[in-house]
């Protein structure tokens, strides 16, 4: 495992791996949404910075040596690293790696689909967010899954509004997948999210009519679908941590960390000027 200066805070985590549960407001005060956009922010510059490094021959390994020193530039811990033992500073999710894929020493090829989830412990919250990129030259099919991908987040975050049930949510993203002929993948949500990485909300992206629990201001939560061009069923290797789809067909995500507002939501996870 890579190492964090002493001086940068760190979620209770770090030492040992274990994730005590504790109780977290879903509805945030004034000071913790300021410093969830600043967190939120600061890993969307991250994100930012790892993206760029992407290109055939760039290994997983060197994206995430770069990444945790841009973490510790900006005065913030690596969230992954050491969350139930998790081994690195980011995960890399790679085809048919559906999330938490482990950087490794595997150089990206063209043709390759990425995605990198970066999430930053900074101010004494979480800013948690990912994107995924085609590596060189990538054949219509994957292009298509990530344009579509990334519809699926903004008609989720469309659907964010005090007074809706939080169903509203996955029921847009759900619509929209299956109208292009794609499956969910429902066994990862969308999360709680404040002074701890996961909180016990959770943000299905998939229409689930008990959901009728409605959506307040201050609440703040990731919206991240998960969408396969085949099957939506997963498998974890034997690491325990990478998932892939079932049939070994491409998925792509994309996620941001949001706040709900008076009418509607704001994006968390923005860069600066954004
Ligand atoms: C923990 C749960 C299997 C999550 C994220 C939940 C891991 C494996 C079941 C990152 C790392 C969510 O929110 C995340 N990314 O956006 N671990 C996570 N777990 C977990
Ligand atoms: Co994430
Ligand atoms: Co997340």
């Amino acid at each position: 495992m890579r190492t964090v200066p002493a001086d940068i805070p760190r979620p209770p985590y770090a030492e040992t791996g274990d994730v005590p549960r504790r109780r977290e407001d879903v509805v945030k005060d004034a000071d913790t949404i300021e410093r969830m956009r600043r967190a939120g922010r600061a890993a969307a510059e991250v994100l930012e910075l790892g993206a760029a490094l992407i290109a055939p021959g760039v290994t997983t390994d060197e994206i995430d040596a770069a990444v945790h020193e841009a973490y510790i530039a900006r005065g913030g811990y690596p969230s992954t690293l050491n969350y139930r033992g998790y081994p690195k500073s980011l995960c890399t999710s790679v085809n048919e790696v559906i999330c938490h894929g482990i950087p490794d020493d595997r150089a990206l090829r063209d043709g390759d689909i990425v995605n990198l989830d970066v999430t930053i412990f900074l101010d004494g919250v979480h800013g948690d967010t990912n994107a995924t990129y085609a590596v060189g030259d990538v054949p219509e099919p994957a292009r298509r899954l990530i344009d579509v991908t990334g519809e699926c987040l903004d008609l989720g975050i469309a659907a964010v509004a005090p007074g809706r049930p939080f169903s509203d949510i996955g029921r847009a993203i759900e619509t929209h997948a299956e109208a292009n002929g794609y499956e969910v993948v429902r066994a990862f949500v969308g999360h709680g999210i404040g002074e701890q990485f996961h909180t016990d909300l959770q943000i299905p992206h998939y229409y689930e009519p008990r959901l009728t629990r409605v959506m307040e201001p201050g609440m703040t939560f990731t919206i991240e679908p998960m969408i396969s061009i085949g099957s939506g069923m997963h498998r974890i290797w034997p690491d325990d941590w990478t998932a892939v789809t079932a049939d070994g067909t491409p998925c792509a995500q994309f996620e941001h960390t949001l706040v709900v507002t008076e009418d509607g939501a704001e994006i968390l996870t923005l860069p600066a000027g954004h």
